[in-house]
């Protein structure tokens, strides 16, 4: 494997390439990296033509030293996130047809998890869930069944399983060996030896990769170095969110019961979550991982180099010697489960190194601090060929044909990238890799990270804190639980959905609909857009009509070139040139700089600011007074927007609500934010004023129907189908996704409103649904209506009529539902437009 660096061979021509005849010639690509991540996007990547492909690897192929060179290479599919369970799903599939001398490179034992207690157990059916909602085979078993399919486990301490049929073991090396090979074959160059020293660019673009063997021009370059991103990163000038964890992984010696096994493997790979551990077979003996021990962070920039770790007698850079204390309580849960281990030893163990990251989601996407510079790392063999097409789709066609943005690079906010944060947060994902984690479990540590001026009233209140996107948002408010009472009797709730919820929810939902009630919308992210092009480029990149006078509000979709749902914003004139977009995620922030031209600008002014939606039928009786200009209905539209004072402090008033009531959003500076919430607070006495949390918010928001982006939507899905085309102005000027949008054929799927038949049901979100006793679809986002009395679910499904009955299934049980019409609360707009 030589190479002559600066004069790169052209691609050769393989049939595969002919097929792309009219595409434009192959960019330069250089991938950096030869694990499994790299292997499979090489692939990937000429299969679309792209042959013009060189992976760098600095260690020796076809074990380089990297995670995959030891990974056991158990896939489960099943996961709460959809994004995760389809890469997995695909990695199955393609692993499972790709061979190596006649060996498959996916052995499809099937999985098996097990449930030591009833939490567990409960769990189990959440996941079974998770599977019926994105199209995986699985199910609860039994502890016979268990015992069937592992007979080694001691039943007695089993109360039930997870089974699914289509799990099994990836073999990572052969699988990266079959890539090669087909990679290879269309035109790609695999330099094995080759360390990456440095990134090149010119202009904000990347130019060229320079390695100890030289230097390699390149259009595009993918970092797949695994746990090292952060050292690769570093030499392009970017920060990688992940920290590289070792984690124990060790083998039995020979076991006399499986002394007659003939295959590598036959039983399925096992989790017993439990105990934070998994197993597998290797022929006569039994591989164990262990996520049980204290986090170990290894610092990605001290990691010793291959050659000189095996003159010190490791393995493989990735992996650390054996640490026989952290390993002594796993190996007694082992020999608690499996009675068998209790008469051996482990015969060989190691600490393998891998990436975590703040969230446990992968980092891809490119980079816009230097274009053509990618980034496809935290991956996991489960989900590196699913990952590897995506990253692939992403580069070739512009986008990727799923949802990403749960794995998008830009998804941290500024405050979730230091590098405390990362290993902080990187090492709570290790411990809690198998625990069960409730939708709403706010991270414990570090918190309080974000605030809002409003901090010490909240406290003041009770408020109870959950977390989200680094900020601590009042879910309810203690002060409020006097209101219960007055409620009348609620439904019991279930253990599970009673986490992270209060009766007091109800009261303040009540208070919103009947009074007034104040809600912290801070962490609502702001973007500022101003420049003379400012009107010009938001109209062309989003789809409803903001040529109107300053002062008015527009509710619009930003989407992808294929017309799929990239965000929802509103857009605030303040001036001719002036304009206040209420945005979502941070990939917004940088969707808009990426295509921001010279004479716009765009600006994050979250920080800084802040924001009271002061919503309710008495919320124009509470703001009035404070001010000289109209807010009454004729003077203060709906969707208008008037910058005024409200007492001493200036602010932004908007009149639109997420909760679907009278009322203004009102943003002022920080500084002056305690001072907003004092005035208003002062002045909402006597009309009964409470302050109001995510809890009721949530409610509130799905009786209205408003989407909420991310969950209900996402750029799988065109503004039709998700019930939004209402923001989409087909007759104005071009804008992105316009031309696909003019394509795309009467919806065959919709997200459906749902009411739940029974009044004390509830479900929480990612349920699947049965219609006609089939999973057709899964629940997006769910709360209970507590103005309707029923809980709302939304759900993707088949175009469905009103009234059709289907089922939702929550923790084994099959819910009834009915489709119902749009929207359920207050059709007629009579609550907010008066
Ligand atoms: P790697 O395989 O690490 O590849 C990155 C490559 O980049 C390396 O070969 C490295 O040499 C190269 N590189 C780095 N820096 C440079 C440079 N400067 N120049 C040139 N080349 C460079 N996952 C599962 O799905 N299932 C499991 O059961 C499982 N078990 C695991 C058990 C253990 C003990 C460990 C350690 C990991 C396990 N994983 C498992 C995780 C999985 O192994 C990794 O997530 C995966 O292999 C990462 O693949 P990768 O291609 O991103 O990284
Ligand atoms: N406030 C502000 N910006 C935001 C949100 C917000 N941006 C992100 C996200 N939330 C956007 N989501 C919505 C969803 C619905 C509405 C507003 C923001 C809404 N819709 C009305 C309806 O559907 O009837 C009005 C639509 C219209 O008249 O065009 O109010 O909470 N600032």
């Amino acid at each position: 494997m030589s190479s002559t660096p600066e004069n790169r061979a052209p691609a050769t021509r393989t049939p595969e390439s002919h097929a792309h005849e009219n595409r434009p010639p192959s960019p330069r690509v250089v991938v950096i990296g030869a694990g499994i991540v790299g292997c499979s996007l090489a692939d990937e990547l000429t299969a679309r033509g792209w042959t013009d492909v060189i992976v760098l690897e600095q260690g020796p192929l076809p074990a380089p030293g990297g995670s995959t060179s030891h990974a056991p290479g158990l896939v489960f599919q099943t996961s709460p996130s959809k994004t995760l369970a389809e890469f997995a799903k695909y990695t199955v599939e393609k692993f499972s047809a790709l061979e190596v001398d006649g060996l498959s490179c996916f052995n499809q034992v099937g999985g098996l998890e097990l449930a030591t207690t009833p939490e567990r157990l409960a769990e189990l059916h959440r996941r079974a869930g998770y599977a019926a909602a994105w199209g995986i085979r699985g199910e609860v078993v039994s502890t016979a069944r268990c015992k069937e399919l592992w007979p080694l486990i001691d039943e007695s301490v089993v109360v039930g399983g997870y089974h699914t049929p289509d799990d099994g073991l990836a073999r990572a090396l052969l699988a990266s060996r079959a890539q090669i090979e087909r990679a290879t074959a269309r035109g790609a160059r695999f330099l094995d030896r080759h360390t990456v020293t440095g990134i090149e660019q010119e202009n904000g673009k990347v130019t060229a990769v320079v390695t100890d063997q030289g230097t390699f021009p390149a259009d595009q370059v993918v970092s797949a170095a695994g746990f090292w991103g952060p050292v690769i990163g570093r030499m392009a000038g970017i920060d990688v969110p992940l920290q590289p964890l070792a984690h124990q992984y060790a083998k039995t010696a020979k076991l006399p019961d499986l002394a007659d096994a003939m295959a590598e493997a036959s039983k399925p790979i096992l989790r017993f979550q439990d105990r934070d551990l998994y197993f597998r077979e290797h022929t006569d003996r039994i591989g164990i991982g262990s996520y049980a021990h204290k986090p170990l962070p290894v610092d990605p920039f001290a990691v010793l180099p291959y050659d000189e770790a095996r003159a010190q007698n490791m393995d493989m850079p990735s992996s650390y010697p054996f640490t026989t204390e952290d390993w002594a309580p796993s190996w007694d849960d082992c020999r608690w489960l499996i009675p068998a281990l209790r008469d051996t030893d482990i015969e060989e163990g190691f600490n393998g190194v891998f990436s975590f990251t703040p969230d446990g989601m992968p980092v891809l996407g490119e980079s816009r601090q230097l274009r053509g510079f990618w980034l496809a790392e935290a991956v996991w063999v489960t989900h590196s060929a699913g990952v590897a097409k995506a990253v692939a789709e992403w580069m070739v066609d512009g986008r990727p044909s799923l949802d990403l943005h749960e794995c998008d690079l830009t998804r941290f906010e500024e405050a979730q990238r230091s590098p405390s944060y990362v290993r902080e947060r990187g090492s709570q994902q290790f411990v809690e890799v198998y625990d069960v984690i409730h939708p709403l479990q706010p991270m414990e540590q570090p918190r309080p990270l974000r605030v809002s001026p409003f901090y010490a009233r909240q406290q003041q209140l009770g408020a109870y804190f959950l977390e989200g996107g680094g900020w601590e948002r009042p879910h309810w408010y203690e002060a409020n639980a006097p209101l219960v009472d007055a409620l009348g009797p609620l439904p019991e709730r279930d253990a599970w959905s009673a986490r992270h919820w209060s009766p007091i929810a109800a009261a303040e939902a009540r208070a919103t609909r009947e009074k007034v009630a104040l809600y912290d919308m801070t962490p609502l992210r702001r973007l500022e857009v101003t420049g003379p092009g400012a009107l010009d480029f938001l109209n062309r990149m989003t789809t409803n009509n903001l040529r109107k006078k300053p002062g008015a509000v527009t509710y619009t979709l930003l989407l992808d070139e294929t017309g799929g749902v990239r965000s929802d914003l509103t857009v605030a004139r303040l001036g001719p040139d002036r304009f206040q977009v209420g945005a979502n995620s941070p990939t917004d922030l940088d969707r808009l700089l990426r295509h921001a031209p010279t004479d716009v600008q765009v600006r994050d002014i979250t920080s800084g600011t802040c924001c009271i939606g002061v919503w309710g039928p008495l919320a124009r009786d509470l703001v009035q007074p404070l001010t000289r200009d109209d807010f009454s209905h004729e003077g203060f539209g709906y969707f208008r927007a008037k910058e005024t004072y409200l007492g001493h402090v200036p602010v932004t008033a908007m009149r639109l609500s997420y909760v679907g009531e009278l009322g203004w959003e009102l943003y002022t500076s920080a500084d002056l934010g305690l001072r907003l919430w004092d005035t208003l607070w002062a002045a909402g006495q006597e009309h009964g004023v409470v302050a109001a949390g995510r809890s009721a918010f949530n409610s509130l928001r799905l009786e209205k129907g408003y989407r909420s982006w991310g969950t209900d939507m996402t750029d799988e899905h065109n503004p039709f189908e998700a019930g939004v085309g209402f923001a989409v102005r087909m007759d104005k000027e071009d804008f992105v996704g316009r031309a696909a949008l003019e394509s795309a054929g009467e919806p065959t799927r919709r997200l459906t409103p749902l009411l739940l038949d029974d009044p004390a049901a509830v479900v929480l979100g990612k349920e699947p649904v049965y219609v006609d006793g089939t999973p057709a679809g899964y629940v997006t986002s769910a709360g209970y209506g507590y103005t309707l009395g029923r809980c709302v679910a939304y759900a993707w499904l088949p175009v469905l009529a009103t009234g059709t009955g289907v089922h939702i299934e929550y923790f084994g049980e099959k819910v009834p539902a009915t489709v119902a019409d749009e929207p359920l609360f207050d059709p007629k707009m009579t609550r907010i437009r008066r």
